[in-house]
């Protein structure tokens, strides 16, 4: 696949999910990498800034996705050649992939710690890692029951009950308006993350902070499964998470739009979460109160106020393992 086969995957969401996002991301450069015939360091360069550029522009909220291209394009730093250039890419784009799928593996066991047997868990939109976790509380044989949204406009809740029902988890399908209804009858909610900012806030798939608030009034726990690639760096300099919005025709089809001349369409993909409505964020390095997010973005994400370059910013060093 052509990294503008990956781009346009991506921006139709055939290719959704922030880890995922990131991973085919990664995937993408080291492929363009070892196809390119650049003969020089310089043109090497200038190529593979352009294709990351085209990838980093698909969606703007998921920060799994600059995080992840910031990193494997660090592989070109120090290359004095075109195949040093080549062999550093491939080299992190593989480290990314290999580290993503681990993190997604450590936060399955820490997070299906705060499963207890019995407990009832309720999901918006469809996370792996917020599945993973539920996945493996069930694996060890704890006896949970889920609940899971439609997620509307996209469905993503379709992926969530077709993933449950085959790993033989009992579910419960409700349409995102339901969850106040059924709020008293959960014990816990676990969601994922595109982007976690410097305060702890989390963005996450429209509606999340719907459930959020209806779950701190019910006093109902809230996870947030997150890689530390999903953590915002640049939010420590003040900048903010771009907030996606998709076309109208996803929520009222154009012939019906179009008979309704005064009527606007809005389609927000994601939403903000304020850090008081979760009570732990659960990443590969532990689970942390999103308070702590700062002290991920500087651990794990290697950066430090003295390395931002406002200009153009430079890559994350991601750490994942
Ligand atoms: P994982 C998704 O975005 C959802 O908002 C989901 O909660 C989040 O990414 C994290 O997903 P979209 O691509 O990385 O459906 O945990 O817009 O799979």
């Amino acid at each position: 696949m052509t990294v503008s086969d990956t781009a346009e995957k991506i921006k139709s969401m055939e290719i959704r999910g922030a880890g995922r996002i990131a991973r085919a991301a990664a995937e993408a450069l080291r492929d363009h990498a070892l196809s390119m015939q650049a003969q020089n360091t310089a043109a090497f360069r200038q190529d593979m800034e352009r294709v990351a550029a085209l990838l980093v522009s698909t969606r703007p909220t998921a920060v799994s996705l600059p995080n992840a291209v910031h990193f494997v394009m660090a592989g070109l730093a120090a290359a004095k050649t075109a195949d040093e250039a080549r062999n550093g890419v491939v080299h992190r784009a593989e480290q990314f992939i290999h580290s993503s799928q681990h993190a997604v593996g450590k936060i399955a066991e820490f997070g299906a710690r705060h499963i207890r047997d019995g407990d009832v868990i309720l999901t918006h939109c469809n996370s792996e890692v917020a599945l993973g976790c539920m996945i493996e509380a069930h694996r060890q044989g704890k006896e949970i029951e889920v609940f899971a949204t439609e997620v509307r406009p996209r469905n993503q809740g379709h992926i969530t009950i077709r993933t449950l029902n085959d790993a033989g988890i009992k579910t419960n399908f409700i349409v995102d308006s339901a969850v106040r209804s059924f709020i008293n009858d959960v014990d816990l909610v676990i969601v994922g993350a595109d982007a976690v900012t410097v305060n702890g806030a989390v963005v996450n798939k429209i509606g999340t902070s719907q459930v959020a608030h209806t779950a701190a009034e019910a006093r109902v726990n809230v996870i947030v499964a997150a890689e530390t690639y999903k953590f915002a760096p640049r939010t420590v300099v003040g900048e903010l998470i771009q907030i996606e919005e998709r076309p109208p025709g996803e929520v009222l089809p154009d012939e019906i739009a179009r008979t309704l001349p005064n009527v606007k369409v809005r389609n927000p993909a994601f939403d903000v979460t304020p850090p008081e409505y979760i009570d732990l964020i659960v990443t590969e390095q532990g689970a942390i109160p999103p308070q702590m997010a700062y002290v991920i973005i500087r651990e794990y994400l290697g950066w430090e106020i003295g390395e931002f370059n406002l200009a153009g910013g430079s890559p994350a060093d991601f750490n994942g393992e």
